[in-house]
């Protein structure tokens, strides 16, 4: 499983490589204009979105968060599980009750008890460490929580990070008026989201479904079609995790009851990773914006989904505020993923 990935990955990459790099040549920015960063008119609040059980990356994501939520650095409204593993939200808790945070609201997506998603580290997780929910007995539907979680929330103000299926996005979209907003979905997330930030795609270029689409492709061409989401994208695609391989040294670095550990531990023995890490940089990218890690491109353009999945990168004057990142230092970026990681 684990080499499946990145040759699929690798596969399409090559594929588009040459398409990429003369568009990058038109649109890119360097590395030098990408420094500074700023500061923030208050903590960056975030929602994760993900499919946390098998594949590691998702529980880098929300490690990371965890230990930049301990500095002050970001407010994790919540975290929704967008597979149908039920053992996937007790896995989330232990996470977040090994960093001190056993209060963040969970949602687990509609259907869960119909285990249908394969199960990894997950189970692991849960079964080593001290967690209060149990299952997604245990947790309210994501999209209601959804809703409560935005309805109280400061207008356009909320960070989404979708590094799983487009499930919930989905239904978020499609929900009605009730007891926390008279909003409909869209009129909801119009209101109270920044933006949303996805792991996904091969940008410029195109490709065949690689990950996250293929979870749930109705879903992703529900939020995706017509390019109507109603707040900017941005995209995280399939380039920026080949080269990330972090989590190399959790052995050495911190005790055998760290939840990171666990998980990269059960995935590759106390190994080098045995490949790329999509979603911590798309974490990381949510919360702190470029930085000295990314590169912002592909302005005036946004996302498009053929019919089979497939995501690519169209002229779209109509999206002004989309856009996708390029890793501008990969070596300092991994360096930061590995920190964190290794954070006690
Ligand atoms: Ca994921």
């Amino acid at each position: 499983m684990v080499g499946r990935r990145v040759v699929a990955m690798v596969a399409v990459v090559a594929l588009v490589v040459a398409a990429a790099a003369a568009v990058l040549a038109a649109t890119g920015r360097p590395a030098s204009a990408d420094q500074g960063g700023g500061t923030r008119a208050g903590t960056p609040r975030i929602i994760i979105d993900s499919d946390l059980s098998l594949w590691w990356d998702d529980a880098t994501a929300i490690g990371m968060a965890n230990v930049l939520q301990q500095r002050g650095q970001v407010r994790i409204l919540g975290i929704m599980s967008d597979i149908r593993n039920p053992v996937a939200v007790a896995a989330i808790d232990a996470i977040d009750t090994a960093y001190g945070h056993p209060k963040i609201p969970l949602g687990a997506v509609a259907h869960s008890a119909a285990n249908t998603a394969p199960h990894g580290y997950s189970d692991d997780l849960a079964r080593k460490l001290p967690h209060a929910v149990r299952s997604s007995h245990d947790v309210p539907p994501a999209v209601p929580l959804y809703r409560r979680l935005l309805a109280s929330q400061p207008p356009h103000s909320v960070t989404l990070v979708s590094i799983g299926s487009y499930t919930n996005l989905a239904g978020l979209l499609r929900s009605k008026p009730d007891q926390h907003s008279s909003l409909g979905g869209r009129a909801l997330i119009r209101a109270k989201v920044k933006r949303l930030v996805i792991e996904d795609g091969i940008f410029p270029g195109g490709g065949p479904p690689v990950t996250n689409q293929k979870l749930d492709l109705a879903s992703a061409s529900e939020v995706v079609k017509g390019t109507d989401w109603p707040t900017p994208m941005v995209w995280v695609d399939g380039y920026t995790g080949i080269q990330t391989k972090v989590g190399g040294a959790l052995c050495t670095t911190v005790a055998s009851n760290n939840p990171m550990r666990i998980v990269y531990e059960s995935r590759f023995g106390c190994g080098p990773p045995g490949d790329g890490d999509w979603d911590g940089p798309t974490t990381l990218y949510a919360i702190g914006g470029k930085q000295g890690w990314f590169t912002e491109v592909g302005q005036g353009g946004a996302a498009y989904i053929n019919s089979v999945g497939g995501l690519s990168w169209r002229t779209d004057p109509s999206r002004p505020h989309d856009l996708y990142i390029r890793i501008a230092d990969q070596g300092a970026l991994n360096q930061r993923i590995d920190a964190l990681l290794g954070a006690k």
